[in-house]
């Protein structure tokens, strides 16, 4: 029987440059990680810690990090501890880290795998790594395990040890590493140790292969990050044993905050605080602002979070709220920008004659959904990104803004109840000015479909306009930018940061 402890993508020295000074908090949570992964393979007997990849965020991190490192391994001498190259700190000659001095001079339980090769981990137990050399690749690297395994005793037990991304249909790069999901039973291994991806994923080649995720969450959509995995070997042929252990030392959570009833949000991201009060320190936190709100009453809400995310030391606010305008606002913006009218008048023309619509409420509209912050490798997610924030409409404010477009309009009687944003005349050169009296009532009215599709392309053609891209959320989006960067300019007290 065979027992060890497979870890990967630690990403030691990852800056987590979006929390500010409260970055470092966020490193040294790693090295707590990886004290108590150390701690339990003593308290669980293993015989080897495998790292798979990733244990350093690059090869520019500085040799403070590594001596801290090499210590902290030194003070368990009698763990063999094997460590392969990923594709954050690929072996890529003598520029790499693993040539630097710290590591040169490991202590004699640390095995770097630098190279291509088998090692013994002990008797009748191989372990066959293939390291990364490069920060891409197509090939497959688990392709070196099964010509390392070749000339092994078939009794031998195999583990194998590399780094990529599993080539799971439409959740891989091409140039990502791909590993072939047969890859351990191809190799005859009897166990893959696999890095790369930071979520903890299971299942694949008869449960030969396991990537155990990164051992400390790094954002906050890595949902199944936070463990290592004890493996157990009985016997050559015999399915591994495989069970997480939870190490991670912070939780990343998320609170949403919904200002469409701001009194309801207040009294339940209190009663959450109050909930996660106990472990402020070990919590990083972002509070999610969803919802319409004047600027105002976000400006307020932000003053009061100030106060109640105190207890807090690692905390971000994403806002993903819409400006709303009351009528007066709006008002006042347009006493600023006397053109902003017409340019909002502009925008409905543009929309009816692109998607035929007419706007709906010509300034309730969502800013573009908030990206994560700071996620320089996305292919290590397992899981596709989350959906956007949907469309909502929200009534505060008053429509007939395009005031402009009205100028041209015949008389109300003569028309089937036209809405005040509808396409004007002078812009679409298939309309008359002039109302079809005879119209039957089933007809479609006029001013409802100004121009067909196939009318539109034909006269956006020349500007290569792709209609399909000219959606009512884009130019919700557009007047969105608008009012924003307008209110943030000019507002008298600048009240959004
Ligand atoms: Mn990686």
């Amino acid at each position: 029987m065979y027992r060890f402890i497979h870890s990967a993508d630690w990403q030691l020295g990852a800056r987590f440059s979006q929390f500010g000074r409260h970055g470092t908090l966020l490193r040294q949570a790693r090295l707590e990680t990886l004290q108590r992964t150390l701690a339990l393979a003593r308290e669980h007997h293993a015989d080897a810690l495998l790292i798979a990849g990733d244990l350093f965020e690059d090869n520019q991190v500085d040799n403070t990090l590594l001596t801290t490192v090499t210590d902290l391994f030194h003070a368990h001498p009698d763990l063999p501890i094997c460590i392969l190259p990923g594709n954050h700190d690929p072996h890529t000659g003598p520029d790499s880290i693993w040539q630097r001095r710290p590591l040169l001079d490991a202590p004699a339980n640390i095995r770097i795998l630098r190279e291509a090769g088998v090692t013994t981990l002990a008797d009748g137990v191989c372990l066959l790594a293939s390291p990364l050399h490069q920060k891409r690749s197509t090939t497959d690297p688990s392709l070196k395990l099964a010509e390392l395994a070749a000339p092994l005793p078939p009794g031998a037990i195999k583990i194998g040890i590399t780094h990529g991304a599993p080539a799971i249909e439409s959740k891989h790069q091409p140039d990502d590493f791909p590993i072939a999901l047969n890859a351990a039973t191809r190799a005859g291994l009897d166990y893959l140790a696999l890095g790369h991806w930071h979520n903890w994923l299971e299942g694949l080649d008869e449960n030969r292969i396991l990537m155990p995720g990164t051992p400390e969450p790094d954002r906050f959509a890595n949902d199944a990050s936070g463990n290592v995995a004890l493996v157990e070997i009985t016997a050559r042929g015999h399915p591994p044993r495989i069970r997480p252990l939870p190490v991670a030392t912070l939780a990343w959570r998320t609170l949403d905050h919904d200002l469409l009833a701001p009194g309801a949000a207040r009294a339940a991201t209190t009663a959450a605080l109050a909930a996660l009060a106990p472990d402020a320190a070990r919590t990083v936190l972002r509070i999610r602002l969803h919802g319409a709100a004047s600027p105002a009453t976000l400006a307020e809400t932000r003053a009061w979070l100030e106060t109640a995310l105190a207890p807090f030391p690692i905390t971000q606010i994403a806002d993903d709220t819409r400006i709303a305008l009351t009528p007066a606002e709006l008002g006042d913006l347009q006493t600023r920008h006397p053109i902003l009218a017409q340019v909002l008048a502009d925008i409905d023309r543009l929309e009816t004659l692109a998607t035929g619509a007419t706007p709906a409420a010509a300034v309730a509209v969502t800013p573009p959904a908030a990206p994560e912050p700071d996620t320089p490798d996305v292919n290590e997610n397992t899981l596709p990104l989350p959906a956007t924030t949907p469309l909502v409409a929200t009534p505060l404010v008053a429509t007939p803004l395009a005031t402009t477009s009205l100028a041209d309009t015949p008389p109300a009687a003569t028309l089937p109840a036209t809405p005040s944003s509808a396409i004007a005349p002078s812009a679409t050169p298939s309309l008359s000015a002039t109302p079809p009296a005879a119209t039957p009532p089933a007809a479609p009215p006029p001013a409802d479909t100004p121009l067909t599709l196939a009318e539109a392309q034909a006269l956006l053609a020349p500007s290569r306009a792709d209609l399909a891209q000219l959606t009512p959320a884009f130019f919700a989006q557009l007047r969105q930018t608008l009012l924003q960067t307008l209110q943030e300019e000019t507002a008298p007290d600048n009240t959004r940061p």
